[in-house]
């Protein structure tokens, strides 16, 4: 065993490692609350290539959710290609698959073109495999974007176990597993995936509907024998507890505020045949903070100076209701992008009269909740909105 020890060392020097970088969840073109946020992604990219020509990056892993919608718009869809052109210039290789944010076909539609520039998209299920090579090393990697249940399922299957929770974990599991066949001994074999491990943390983020419970895969579905996973779904950077590496890498970005607080990260692999790889997170700067705050009325002036360039939730909290605040608190807090209220002593609201024509009975919830008589101006606008809609036709 000793001289084994002392045979590889030499061998380790002359030999260099495949060297990894994932990222994942860039849902380019996403906003919030109507505020753009691809200038931030454009500072978090660049901060990502600079990551990779320090490191001298192989390969980029890109594990789904490259762009936010079906149809990005033009300026994400530049910002993104703007990205692989900065790699393909560096000379790092990369495999990009779709996430269920992206259209499958769409993304697959460059593929041709980008494949001899060594950029492998990898849009619809099934995604296939891709080799690439760095000095004497081989790697395989298992592509397996998100799967639609429609293609994960016969829809008569699944209409005939809409109680069962495992159906599409199942077929995704057995696509996972067809994927894996193809690893060789003697290469680095990889998984990059858009998918939901159960148990793993959700941000509150992500698309509800696909992060419930038909669409978890237990975490005993991921392969041993590969090298690492890398995930993308989950918004959150963590660590899968399984039988081999394996991250989610999370948005590089704090795209909502489920992930106020999140420190963000790109992860580094070191992979070589026939051994553990070794795996850093590196964490990223770029981009601004969301932040959840709960402020009082004297408070808020105190706040307001010292509020950076955050984007805010804001509660502020008042001993009475009070009117009109939204409009005031985003004055003082031009970076509050979501604003609630709460008073300590809210308005009890009395029983309403049931005989009181349309326009009384808004004036009495409008006093219920707001502790005054609605403006007059108001009123009169509730009056013509609602003869408005009283006399269309249906
Ligand atoms: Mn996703």
């Amino acid at each position: 065993m000793a001289r084994l020890i002392g045979a590889s060392r030499p061998y380790a020097k002359i030999t260099r490692s495949m060297r990894l970088l994932h990222t994942a969840d860039w849902h380019a073109g996403k906003s919030l609350r109507g505020r753009p946020r691809l200038e931030e992604l454009r500072l978090a990219l660049t901060e990502l290539l600079d990551i990779a020509a320090r490191e001298r990056v192989d390969c980029l892993l890109v594990a789904g959710d490259v762009f936010d919608s079906y149809a990005p718009a033009a300026e994400s869809e530049r910002l993104v290609y703007n990205f692989f052109a900065e790699l393909v210039r560096t000379r790092i290789s990369a495999v990009v698959i779709g996430g269920n944010h992206d259209h499958p076909h769409r993304l697959d539609a460059l593929a041709r073109l980008l494949d001899p520039l060594r950029i492998f998209v990898r849009g619809q299920h099934p995604g296939g495999m891709v080799e690439l090579e760095s000095g004497s090393e081989r790697a395989v990697v298992a592509a397996l974007p998100w799967v639609p249940e429609r293609l994960a399922v016969p829809v008569a299957e699944l209409r005939a176990s809409m109680d069962s929770t495992s159906v599409y974990a199942d077929a995704v599991a057995a696509h996972l597993q067809q994927a894996v066949s193809q690893f060789r001994n003697g290469a680095v074999n990889l998984v990059v995936a858009h998918l939901h491990i159960h148990g793993a943390l959700v941000s509150g983020s992500e698309r509800a509907s696909h992060v419930t419970m038909p669409y978890a895969l237990p975490a005993r579905c991921l392969p041993e024998a590969a090298h690492y996973i890398a995930l993308g779904h989950l918004h959150r950077p963590q660590q899968i507890d399984c039988r081999a590496p394996c991250h989610y890498a999370g948005s590089p970005l704090q795209l909502d505020f489920g992930e106020a607080g999140q420190s963000k990260r790109i992860l580094l692999i070191d992979a070589r045949a026939g051994a553990r790889a070794h795996v850093e997170s590196i964490p990223l700067t770029a981009g601004r903070r969301l932040r959840d705050v709960s402020l009082s009325l004297d408070q808020l002036r105190t706040f307001a100076t010292s509020a950076g360039d955050d984007f805010l939730r804001v509660t502020l909290d008042t001993p009475h209701p009070l009117p009109g605040f939204a409009a005031e608190l985003r004055r003082s807090l031009p970076n509050a992008v979501d604003i609630r209220h709460r008073s300590q002593e809210p308005a009890t609201p009395a029983p309403l009269p049931s005989s009181l024509e349309p326009a009384e009975l808004f004036a009495a919830f409008y006093r219920t909740r707001h502790n005054a008589a609605p403006p007059r101006e108001l009123i009169a606008l509730f009056r013509e909105l609602y003869e408005e809609v009283a006399h269309t036709p249906r």
